[in-house]
């Protein structure tokens, strides 16, 4: 089996190839230009020489993905590809727009004309959802979406496409409506990854205050690699069909400090101070997925607990820093 997968290059892109390579999979990638080389592929070192194919692309640029889709003619197609980050999607809303909602367009038709009998994996996120959550105080497929974000906003435009390209053109094209996960390979301006690594760092006296955001909001964390064993499920289901991938446990920015600050015997409130400038304009306060459907169907699971994820992090940077 041929895969292409793009934003091979992000956290999930990195546990993804190292999935599929264990199944035998000819992965391909595609990798935006950096001016510095190193950081196209920095996620992907320990497995590189693994990899059949990294392509120079990008999803605005129609003409790399047109001939990366048809030199390759892979069997599975996974868009990871975006601006992942909402807070820096106000500072950047058009780029996010367009490549987060432009940019699957532009998958879906040149799959549509190149390879159609291709399956389509689009990364949808709970972001979709806003601040909407059912009475029972979960957001499952049937949750009114009110995004609150030019990046929330972008990746309703995306699952929408995905659903109108499978149900008018009969593209065997699903959506995983992911809610957040975490991992080592985390960038280090999402929260998770920020705490952890700062966390650390104070830990160690090499830096003494840590400036953060809203600490009220609720997050659904699980961990990357679960996550992309979830997608390799989705993509395969006999139907081509819109998935929730979540652990069902929420907790808030504030407990996650201070589980983090309290593994390394440090009381969280004596270092964390608020910068309005790590502030949303509209803040997502709660998410909490029922994945019922997936765990059922999909006979999925997490491997990972909140507190297993974060002792990863912890003893990653604990090496590292
Ligand atoms: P990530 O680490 O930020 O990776 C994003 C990837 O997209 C990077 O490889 C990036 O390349 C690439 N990219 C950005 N703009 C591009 C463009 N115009 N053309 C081609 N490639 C581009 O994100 P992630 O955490 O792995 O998430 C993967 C996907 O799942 C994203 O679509 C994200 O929105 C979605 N999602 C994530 C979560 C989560 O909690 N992690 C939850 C729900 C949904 P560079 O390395 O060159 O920047
Ligand atoms: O923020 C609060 C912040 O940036 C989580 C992306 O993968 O998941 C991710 O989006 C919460 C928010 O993730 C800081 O206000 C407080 O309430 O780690 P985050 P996110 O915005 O939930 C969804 C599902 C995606 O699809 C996205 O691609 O933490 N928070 N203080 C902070 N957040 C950050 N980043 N930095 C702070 O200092």
């Amino acid at each position: 089996m041929k895969a292409l997968i793009t934003g091979i290059s992000g956290q999930d892109g990195s546990y993804l190839t190292e999935y599929l390579l264990s199944l035998d999979y000819e992965v391909h990638g595609i990798v935006r230009r950096h001016s510095v080389a190193e950081n196209q592929s920095a996620r992907l070192e320990k497995f590189s020489d693994k990899i059949a194919g990294l392509h120079y692309g990008d999803l605005l640029d129609v003409h790399s993905l047109y001939d990366i889709i048809n030199k390759v003619k892979p069997d599975e197609i996974y868009n990871l590809a975006a601006m992942s980050q909402v807070r820096i999607s106000s500072d950047i809303p058009s780029f996010t727009i367009k490549t987060n909602s432009l940019g699957v367009l532009n998958m879906l038709e040149i799959t549509s004309k190149l390879c159609p009998e291709a399956k389509f994996y689009q990364a949808s996120s709970s972001e979709m959802f806003g601040n909407s959550v059912d009475e029972d105080g979960f957001q499952r497929l049937t949750t009114p979406m009110n995004p609150v974000s030019p990046y929330g906003c972008s990746k309703v435009l995306g699952y929408n496409l995905v659903r109108h390209y499978r149900h008018g053109y009969n593209m065997l094209a699903c959506n995983g409506i992911l809610f957040n996960h975490e991992s080592p390979r985390r960038g280090t301006n999402f929260v998770t990854n920020k705490v952890v690594k700062n966390a650390v760092l104070i830990k160690k006296n090499k830096l003494n205050k840590l400036e953060m955001g809203n600490m009220d909001s609720s997050r659904d964390w699980g961990h990357s690699s679960d996550y992309v064993r979830a997608m390799h499920k989705i993509i395969n289901h006999s139907d081509p069909d819109d998935w929730i991938v979540a652990t069902g446990k929420s907790y808030t920015v504030r407990q996650m400090c201070e589980y983090v600050f309290g593994r390394l015997d440090l009381n969280y409130e004596d270092f964390v101070v608020q910068n309005p400038k790590y502030m949303r304009p509209e803040e997502l306060k709660y998410l909490c997925g029922d994945s019922e459907k997936t765990r059922k169907i999909l006979n999925w699971k997490p491997n990972y607990t909140f507190e297993l994820m974060l002792e990863e992090m912890i003893e990653y940077w604990m090496g590292k820093t």
